[in-house]
């Protein structure tokens, strides 16, 4: 019996000794020392041993039992380091490969002045409006009493989608959409995009940006027009800026005026900004005709309202000294992050 015991245990040592990983030692551990292990069915048959036999095999017995515990606890502890091992290589860290660059992305300069615009149309008490720019001929063009033959409607000029449908040459039909269903007094600017049959070129492109606003209520006059325009560029250009009513027409409006400003580079002593003139045109505007009151529904003899409109694009030329519109849509990063 003592030579069955030392056999396992050789037998045990070596299988412990070339144990791979903690579950396959754990498993010898039941295997050798666990209760229906090989040492204890071996220990089962000391009965059949003499009373001078029983304490000599029950001491070996021992003896093998705390070499194979210890071989097994050493081996474990080996096993652990070397897993720790492999976990710390597989999860190194090099410090010297290059980092990945996040790029934090910026506002288009058109949407800057956009937002710019309508932060202080709405510090001055006027809601944003916005329509579709699918937009019918009636809303683009009759209500707004231009003229049958009036050359923007021209197919040469304008994007027709069929005979009823174009996309819209201004945002003026946005204003025509809320005259129409929503109640007075009203006060709304309407920033969005427009589109003209144009070649592009250095000063056009077919698709472009407009900021138009429209005040429509009871005793709305030219004086509060001019008032709330100088407002509007002495916010923008500074409290400096002055503003002139040059007449004008269009077909929406009367009376109408172009509106000009004191240059905001030489402050009006005439420089290569302004071409030597001291002013710069930024706006048109008028008092709204009482046609466009009446085709919208509103009662020119009670209401009266005035209007005005800016070219986005032409703003931010101006703001950025930017020489060529095509700029603003060739999305090169290198000429957006300047802005
Ligand atoms: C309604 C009634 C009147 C909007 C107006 C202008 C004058 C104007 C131009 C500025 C530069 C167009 O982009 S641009 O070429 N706009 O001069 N726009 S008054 O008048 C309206 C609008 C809506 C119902």
């Amino acid at each position: 019996m003592q030579e069955k015991l030392l056999n396992l245990q050789e037998a045990a040592l070596n299988e412990i000794k070339d144990a791979q990983s903690i579950e396959q030692l754990e498993s010898l551990r039941v295997k050798y020392l666990g209760k229906k292990g090989e040492i204890t069915s071996i220990l089962k048959e000391m009965g059949k041993l003499s009373a001078e036999e029983r304490p000599v095999i029950g001491k070996v017995a021992n003896e093998v039992r705390e070499a194979l515990e210890s071989s097994i606890n050493s081996k474990k502890e080996e096993l652990k380091a070397l897993e720790q091992q492999k976990q710390l290589a597989s999860e190194v860290i090099d410090v010297t490969m290059p980092g990945k660059v996040f790029t934090v992305g910026k506002k288009h300069p058109i949407t800057q002045i956009i937002d710019e615009v309508t932060e202080i149309f709405m510090g001055l008490g006027f809601s944003v409006a916005e329509g579709p720019e699918v937009e019918t001929i009636e809303n683009n063009f009759d209500a707004l009493n231009a003229p049958k033959d009036h050359p923007s409607r021209d197919m040469s000029d304008t994007f027709y989608v069929n005979s009823e449908l174009l996309l819209r040459t201004q945002t003026s039909p946005v204003q025509v959409r809320t005259m129409k269903n929503e109640e007075l007094p009203i006060k709304v600017i309407s920033p969005g995009r427009c589109f003209r049959y144009d070649s592009p070129d250095a000063t056009h492109s077919p698709m472009f940006h407009q900021i138009e606003g429209l005040v429509v209520g009871k005793d709305v006059t030219m004086a509060q027009l001019k008032g709330t325009l100088d407002n509007f560029v002495q916010k923008l250009f500074g409290d400096a800026t002055k503003t002139k009513f040059r007449p004008h027409n269009f077909p929406f409006t009367e009376p109408s005026a172009e509106v000009d400003v004191t240059c905001f580079k030489c402050g009006g002593d005439g420089c290569p900004m302004c071409k030597q003139e001291g002013w710069i045109e930024i706006l048109g505007s008028g008092m709204v005709h009482p046609n466009v009151l009446r085709n919208c529904g509103i009662d020119p003899e009670i209401y009266s309202g005035f209007a005005f409109g800016m070219g986005v694009e032409r703003l931010a030329m101006l703001k950025y000294e930017i020489d060529d519109i095509r700029l603003l849509f060739e999305n090169d990063m290198r000429f957006l992050n300047q802005f």
